[in-house]
């Protein structure tokens, strides 16, 4: 657990055994993405998060993921009402690609830049629900380049996906990365020898934040 000045400290409760988690990662900068998708599956395993109640879906970049998030978690919304825990297949709700990773947690690489598409191989985790999302976690890495681009899609980004967890009322994390280099994004990823998976981060606050909603439901 990453102890220091910084960090989330701990959570009193990690039983996560009864939650629905959906994840929602962009494809851009593949090779930081990966290690962020695989800190977070790592902590949501590691807190009882069944492998078949995480739900993973990709889209290009970081812009797509309000959208996407919003969409996700309508649809759990509506199998929940719909299917009475049958478990119907969520790929119904949305049409986004979904992707399955390796048991592990990792996926396969596919370069540093651009959408790349993620290596989708069975594993487990299935797209599967039988009730909406307990708690969604949006993973996107954005790095400045020589225009405004970056700033913009931050920003708007940002504000979208702070709108569905306040629309839907459903913890959304934060799992954007805005850095100015790809070495600092490195680092957050956990790829250097001083750095620290945020990853794990996301994937512990997914747990305690999904808890803390099932009590104030
Ligand atoms: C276009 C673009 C650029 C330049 N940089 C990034 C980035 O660093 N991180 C990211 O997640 N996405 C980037 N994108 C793609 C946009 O988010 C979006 O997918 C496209 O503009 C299509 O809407």
């Amino acid at each position: 657990m990453f102890e220091g000045l910084k960090g989330p400290g701990e959570a009193q409760s990690k039983d996560g055994s009864s939650l629905r988690i959906g994840i929602v990662h962009a494809r851009w900068n593949t090779t930081l993405i990966e290690p962020l998708l695989a800190g977070v599956i790592s902590r949501l395993k590691a807190s009882g998060v069944s492998p078949s109640n995480i739900i993973i879906q990709s889209v290009p970049g970081s812009w797509e993921l309000p959208i996407a998030v919003q969409r996700l978690y309508a649809g759990s919304q509506i199998q929940a009402s719909t299917s009475s825990g049958s478990g119907d297949l969520l790929g119904s709700a949305t049409d986004l690609p979904s992707l399955v990773v390796q048991g592990s947690g990792s996926a396969a690489e596919t370069g540093s830049k651009g959408d790349g598409s993620l290596k989708a191989s069975n594993t487990g985790i299935q797209a599967k629900i039988d009730g909406p999302f307990d708690a969604i976690v949006a993973i996107g890495v954005l790095i400045k380049g020589e225009t405004v681009h970056f700033e913009h899609i931050a920003e708007v980004t940002s504000r979208g996906l702070m709108r569905v967890q306040l629309d839907f009322g459903v913890p959304l994390i934060f799992g954007l990365l805005t850095v100015l280099t790809e070495e600092q994004g490195r680092k957050r990823a956990g790829l250097t020898e001083d750095g620290h998976n945020h990853g794990e981060d996301w994937g512990d606050a997914a747990v305690e934040m999904a808890l803390k909603r099932k009590q104030w439901n």
